[in-house]
């Protein structure tokens, strides 16, 4: 009995979905960061299932569910939902809580901007016919206690009733810790069917959007404040090169690509003294895309201002990569 269909990883920003993708994936798809809003669009990977009767499990990584008020902010939220609706499988992801273990016992309560998350998502199965919910409490390693689980386990079992999830499984996305029997739990949740995808697929998106992710994940790892959150990025050339090297011929990747910022402010900030932020930015992020493609890339960013375009909603359409 082959199963396949897409598994939604909804949550609020910053507790680990990315992570959880990559991990899944044995591959860095998708980009990771200490802040949260990292994630701007739907990022599709597909994990293919051997053991057994097989099956296939469409990752669909997302932006993280909160309540910012601007275009992008709205979009990213968007974005989210739609990956919700049209999933089989919700993997509702949960970030553990630091507290210690007996504080948690008397006073473990969900925050309003958790609550929002369980609402959007208890609608979305509520709505659609066969949409099963599965939970993942992540980041378990950051307990020092896991008898503080328990608490946490029982508060998100009452909040998630009316959505009626399948299983609640403690997780670590870093080390991978619990996550052979999260995906048990998905597959099992998934419909009888046919791969949706070829078994070699393992992402719908090109080379050329991923590289200019990783330039992105670079400005929200080195850059503070409200910059990374007015940063986008655009590939304007990338071109594939082949050379003919004694060992035959080897291709080589030459990339431009544009960041844009929303103020002048920002553009010095990203730029930094002497040009040494914007280059170091730029080295690692050659790093990262070389990784990736398997062979040596060139890259030069070039800095631009368009001021506010996080508040309008046409340039957040063009330049926040959404479809
Ligand atoms: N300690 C610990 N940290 C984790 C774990 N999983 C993820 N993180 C860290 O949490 C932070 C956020 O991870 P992301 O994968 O970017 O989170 P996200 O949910 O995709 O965030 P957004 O895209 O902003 O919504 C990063 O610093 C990760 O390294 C985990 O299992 N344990
Ligand atoms: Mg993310």
């Amino acid at each position: 009995m082959h199963r396949a269909g897409f598994c939604a990883i909804l949550g609020r920003p910053n507790v680990g979905k990315s992570t959880l993708l990559n991990h899944v994936l044995g591959q860095k798809l998708a980009i990771v960061s200490p802040k949260p809003q990292t994630t701007r669009n739907r990022i599709l990977g597909v994990h293919n299932v051997t053991d057994g009767d097989g099956a296939q499990i469409v990752f669909l990584d997302t932006p993280g569910i909160h309540r910012g008020r601007s275009p992008l902010n709205r979009t990213m939220v968007n974005e989210a939902l739609d990956a919700a609706a049209n999933a089989d499988v919700l993997l509702y992801l949960f970030e553990a809580p630091q507290t210690a273990a007996d504080q948690l016992a008397e006073h473990f309560e969900l925050g309003p901007a958790e609550r929002v998350v369980i609402q959007e998502l208890t609608a979305v199965v509520q709505r659609k016919a066969g949409a099963k919910l599965v939970v993942a409490v992540n980041k378990v390693d950051r307990l020092r206690d896991r008898r503080a689980l328990l608490p946490v386990l029982a508060g998100l079992e009452a909040a998630l009733a009316a959505a009626n999830p399948l299983a609640l499984v403690p997780i670590c996305a870093r080390t991978g810790d619990g996550v052979t029997s999260l995906l048990a739990e998905i597959e099992k949740a998934l419909p009888e069917g046919a791969d949706v995808y070829p078994e070699e697929m393992l992402t719908d998106r090109a080379e050329r959007w991923l590289a200019a992710e990783m330039v992105r994940e670079q400005v929200f790892l080195l850059c503070d404040k409200e910059v990374p959150y007015g940063a986008a990025v655009e590939i304007e050339v990338f071109e594939e090169r082949e050379r003919d090297t004694a060992e035959g011929g080897r291709r080589d990747i030459f990339i431009e690509a544009a960041l844009t910022v929303e103020r002048d402010s920002q553009k010095g900030i990203v730029v930094g003294k002497g040009g040494r932020m914007i280059k170091e930015i730029g080295m690692r992020a050659r790093e990262e895309i070389a990784g990736l493609v398997g062979c040596p890339v060139h890259l030069k960013l070039r800095v631009r201002v368009e001021a506010g375009w996080t508040e309008r909603a046409d340039a957040v359409r063009r330049l926040g990569g959404f479809s």
